[in-house]
């Protein structure tokens, strides 16, 4: 169930062998957490930080999106930094809260419309303020599509990524097939409300 609904697909840049952008998401009892982390730059150095930004949100899952960012940005100071969003959704209550740092694309996106999280000045490693705390209500059939800058921002469409005989993986895959400007690394996150 949780491999249909969450899917994640990264593509290091051409002529790269690791992929700079790292992503993973858990799910809990209580909880589903989505993370995607773009280390500056590219290659291992990137690589490493981005795995150091996911591995520090699965070491705390149990925090707040703000806390967990906050952790991120302790590890991540011995690592050249990374952009990150991260997302807490409590699946009894459906109540999504979202937090990006840097260069990342976070979209909801709804039979009837997209809504845009914001991103908050800053590198994750190397600091930031006025940390933006954004909360949403999820309702079945909503889908959150996480990104990175390897992939033009833009508002995809719900009819793109909402088909359910497409498992989120192929789904999240195919985005970053025919989405991807090929300059950067690039990762596409994608999570349906059930
Ligand atoms: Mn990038």
């Amino acid at each position: 169930m949780v491999i249909e609904t969450i899917g994640l697909a990264t593509r290091p840049l051409a002529g790269q062998v690791v992929c700079g952008d790292s992503g993973a998401y858990w799910v809990t009892d209580e909880r589903i957490v989505l993370t995607l982390a773009d280390g500056l730059g590219h290659g291992p150095e990137a690589a490493r930080a981005s795995q150091a930004a996911v591995d520090a949100v699965g070491a705390a899952l149990h925090l707040s999106c703000e806390e967990i960012l906050a952790r991120c940005d302790g590890v991540l100071h011995t690592t050249r930094g990374a952009a990150q969003v991260v997302v807490v959704i409590e699946r009894a209550s459906g109540r999504g809260t979202v937090a990006c740092v840097g260069n990342m694309r976070a979209q909801l996106v709804q039979r009837h419309g997209h809504a845009w999280f914001a991103c908050t000045r800053g590198i994750v490693g190397a600091g930031y303020r006025n940390l933006d705390v954004q909360s949403v209500m999820l309702v079945s059939g909503d889908i959150l599509l996480l990104y990175s800058d390897g992939l033009p921002e833009q508002s995809i469409p719900y009819e793109r990524c909402s088909d359910t005989a497409v498992s989120a993986e192929d789904q999240a895959r195919e985005l970053l097939d025919t989405l991807a400007h090929g300059r950067d690394d690039a990762s596409v996150l994608l999570y349906r409300h059930g």
